[in-house]
């Protein structure tokens, strides 16, 4: 290797991931004189926007809720057009925001990073990819991503199936043409009820392959109107700061005054019967996945939540004409939020329509793919096209496909082999210098992600300043905090209906992942006063060497 080269390798920091963390870590950095390299495994910036480009991919938070606030000029001038913003707008948005901070020169695309060992000795992180490329960096920012590896279904003969198959979140670039086929679509969690409603108005026919039911709330999408959107921005900055200090998930707020948006009533117990739905009513209008904020107790409380739900079952039997497939569409089987609610545009009335129909896979199940549809225990279904929307190996899954080792050797993997520990969800105790970004034990999935994303950048870039103004090169979680962090971690989560959710945040969608509840439910607000705590007291529970 020649002696530019080796220079060429050597960085302050490697980052893995260039979706909006990655893309901000950078930013940051670069402002604070360091030098970083980024490592992206596809051949643009923008991670999860990249990769799901399903038909009717949009986010679930509110778009001028949904985009960075570090640059206060970026937020005047960018114009979103819709309430919720397509992945086609968003992804637009990314490379705007790579061009206009000159991002692209220190990021490697199509390099999927296989393996970062830490050198006890230099004390740098060594990272290669599968294409050969190393950099080694004093610190590694692993800013993979909470859905970013796929999970495909354990389910027999998938690979004979000889028509079109697609994954939802790796969809072609140049989209999908279903005129005239016959689909089918496995899975009903938010993608494919984004994607359904899609696909049914372009396909011959759509069979919706149903193993559970989730909630969804309507969107009331729309076109956001200028003089709204004017008379928002002028108050951006408090509207940011409402989202950054929220008690709940920081998610956007519609009003053109910004407020705190702390549920009215504290406790669904305080309403009548007929108040408590009338005020469901209310949100259900306004649509989004605030839903869930209509009472303070909803995802606390048991009896208030089954109330929240029995509402929704209500409006999916008044949504769909047949009462089999209404009934068939109702959860039961968990409380409802505790799920990752799904937000959709005409998902239920779908289901009016004459083309589409909905296989029940608790009363029949798939036995197997086939060469040309599926086998269900009572027939089989012709398929021209299928479809499979069934979510990903969430929050550590692409953690977990990189070999990660430690000074002395360990793997991350093996650390976490009873489930993922993290100090405030930055730092795995034991792995010194290697920052997580949304990582688990933080609000990440519960929250909106370029809220939490902004948070965790600055936290990591404020902590480095304080480490070069010490000339400290070192840092490392300390296990008794992290003991303390993951053990407040659990008791939150207990004190909320989320456990009993069974879903990816728990890993119970992966067969042989450890069950533990991963995000941090408390709340974005109370995280960044912890953080802020953390960090006016010399980062107490890191150590520095
Ligand atoms: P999700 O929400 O994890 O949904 C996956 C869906 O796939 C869900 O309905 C699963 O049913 C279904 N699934 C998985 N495996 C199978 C098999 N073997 N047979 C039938 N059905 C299956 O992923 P999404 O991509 O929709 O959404 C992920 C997040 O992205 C979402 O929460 C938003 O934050 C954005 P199951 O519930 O396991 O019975």
């Amino acid at each position: 290797m020649s002696a530019e080269s080796v220079q060429e390798s050597e960085f302050d920091v490697v980052i893995v991931g260039a979706g909006f963390a990655g893309m901000y870590m950078l930013h940051r950095l670069r402002g604070m004189g360091l030098t970083a390299r980024v490592f992206e495994q596809g051949d643009g910036v923008g991670g999860t926007w990249y990769w799901n480009r399903y038909p009717g991919a949009r986010c679930d938070a509110e778009s001028l809720a949904y985009s960075y606030s570090f640059d206060a000029e970026l937020e005047q001038q960018w114009q979103w057009s819709e309430r919720y913003a397509t992945q086609p707008e968003i992804l637009r948005y990314a490379e705007h925001v790579a061009d206009r901070h000159d991002l692209y020169r220190d990021i490697r695309f199509e390099q999927t990073v296989t393996s970062a060992a830490f050198d006890q000795e230099s004390g740098r992180w060594r990272v290669s990819t599968a294409d050969g490329l190393e950099a080694t960096g004093c610190f590694l920012v692993m800013a993979t991503g909470c859905l970013s590896v796929p999970q495909l279904p354990d389910i027999a003969g998938l690979d004979s199936f000889s028509g079109n198959r697609y994954q939802a979140s790796l969809w072609p670039r140049n989209g999908v043409d279903f005129s005239g086929q016959r689909v089918g679509v496995i899975g009903t969690g938010s993608s494919a009820i984004q994607a359904i409603p899609v696909i049914a108005q372009q396909a011959a026919h759509l069979s919706v392959f149903q193993r559970s039911p989730n909630f969804s709330v309507p969107a009331h999408n729309g076109k956001l109107d200028q003089d709204w959107v004017d008379a928002f921005k002028k108050n951006y900055r408090e509207h940011r700061d409402f989202h950054k200090r929220a008690l709940s998930s920081g998610f956007g707020d519609l009003e053109i005054e910004p407020r705190d948006r702390t549920p009215q009533h504290e406790s669904g117990h305080e309403l009548s019967e007929a108040e408590f739905d009338a005020l469901c009513e209310e949100y259900w209008q306004t649509g989004g996945a605030r839903f869930m904020s209509v009472v303070g107790d909803a995802l606390s409380d048991e009896q208030i939540n089954a109330r929240v739900a029995r509402f929704v079952h209500n409006k999916i039997r008044q949504l769909v004409d047949d009462s089999k497939t209404a009934d068939a569409l109702c959860p039961t089987d968990h409380p409802i939020g505790t799920k990752r609610i799904c937000v959709d545009t005409g998902y239920y009335e779908t289901y009016n329509r004459t083309n589409v129909a909905l296989v029940n896979l608790r009363e029949t199940p798939i036995e197997r793919i086939t060469s040309t549809g599926v086998q269900l225990s009572d027939r089989h279904v012709e398929l021209d096209t299928l479809v499979l929307a069934t979510g990903f190996d969430a929050m550590t899954g692409a953690m977990k496909n990189i070999d990660v080792r430690n000074g002395a050797g360990l793997r991350l993997n093996e650390a976490w082999s009873e489930g993922p520990k993290a100090y405030l969800g930055l730092m795995p105790a034991g792995f010194d210098n290697l920052f997580l970004i949304t990582g688990p034990g933080s609000p990440s999935v519960l929250s909106n992600m370029l809220v939490s994303i902004e948070q965790h950048v600055d936290f990591i870039a404020d902590v480095l300043e304080y480490m070069g103004e010490r000339q400290s090169q070192r840092i490392s979680a300390d296990p008794d905090a992290q003991e303390q962090w993951v053990a407040h971690v659990n008791e939150v989560a207990n004190e909320t209906l989320f456990p009993k959710g069974g879903s990816w945040y728990l890993g119970a969608n992966v067969p042989g992942k450890p069950r533990v509840f991963m995000p941090y439910a408390g709340g974005v607000g109370v995280y960044r006063e912890v953080c802020d705590d953390v960090a006016n007291n010399d980062y107490r529970g890191f150590k520095f060497a």
